[in-house]
């Protein structure tokens, strides 16, 4: 039987690459983001039985009680959710930090991670299913202007292995996924600049959409005996060394 993951900001990056790698290995994807016209793109490339689409903000919950509201029959049991959506804003140190740019990322990051896995957890609790968050190497290590990017992502970890202690016993599995530098539109989004980005990833291989998106169904394709709590992951050229000493 067709299983059915839930993908959220499937419009790029890594949520796109996860959606096609699921409705490759056999499931339906509902795909979710805001942009609409990239979601019909994907949906026109991998078929309307397969990929149910629908366009709206993690951050609005009022856009996402509807849109689960309205999943059609062959969507409407989720048995993977996958909380990819996210984002950074900006590079500044704290003291100089965007408190708009803040408020955003923890909107996106925590409060619609929270507030959408809530929401499914009764029927991934029937259906014995999976949750995927997508956290970052960020939750680990500090780096100078990372501040609340890092924070959030930290929750997100520990969010996750809260939610498996609290789900012992239910057979549903709960995996943070922790990865380095992917090249998406991670770095453009982050800095408004693509040159930023394309410097960001100059003369190095960064991992792909693709590497996480196979990690992701490797995760979730697991006997379901198995859990991966976490997992870090890091291009070969990336290392977390890092310590700074000012000398004035
Ligand atoms: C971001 C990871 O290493 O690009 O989540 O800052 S890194």
């Amino acid at each position: 039987m067709s299983r059915t993951a839930f993908i959220t900001g499937a419009t790029a990056g890594i949520g796109l690459a996860a959606a096609r790698r699921f409705v490759e290995g056999g499931w339906r994807v509902v795909a979710t983001g805001r942009r609409e016209d990239r979601l019909r793109a994907l949906q026109d490339e991998l078929g309307a039985e397969r990929v149910h689409i629908a366009a709206f903000d993690v951050a609005d919950r009022p856009a996402m009680e509807a849109a689960i509201a309205a999943l059609p029959a062959p969507f409407a049991g989720i048995d993977l959710l996958v909380n990819n959506a996210g984002l950074a804003l900006g590079t500044a140190v704290a003291q100089e930090a965007d408190l708009d740019g803040w408020e955003r990322m923890i909107a996106t990051n925590v409060t619609a991670l929270v507030t959408l896995t809530r929401r499914l957890l009764p029927m991934l609790i029937e259906r014995r299913g999976a949750i995927v968050n997508l956290s970052s190497v960020a939750a680990t290590y500090p780096y100078r202007g990372g501040n609340v990017y890092g924070g959030t992502k930290a929750f997100v970890r520990q969010f996750s292995l809260g939610l498996r202690s609290d789900l012992h016993g239910t057979g549903v599995r709960v995996t943070s996924i922790e990865p380095g530098m992917v090249e998406t539109e991670f770095t453009t989004v982050r800095t408004g600049d693509q040159a930023a980005s394309d410097a960001f990833y100059a003369d190095m291989t960064p991992m792909t959409g693709d590497d996480i998106a196979e990690t992701i169904f490797w995760v979730a394709t697991l006997p379901p005996h198995l859990n991966i709590n976490a997992l870090e992951l890091m291009p070969v050229d990336q290392s977390f060394a890092g310590f700074q000493v000012d000398r004035p």
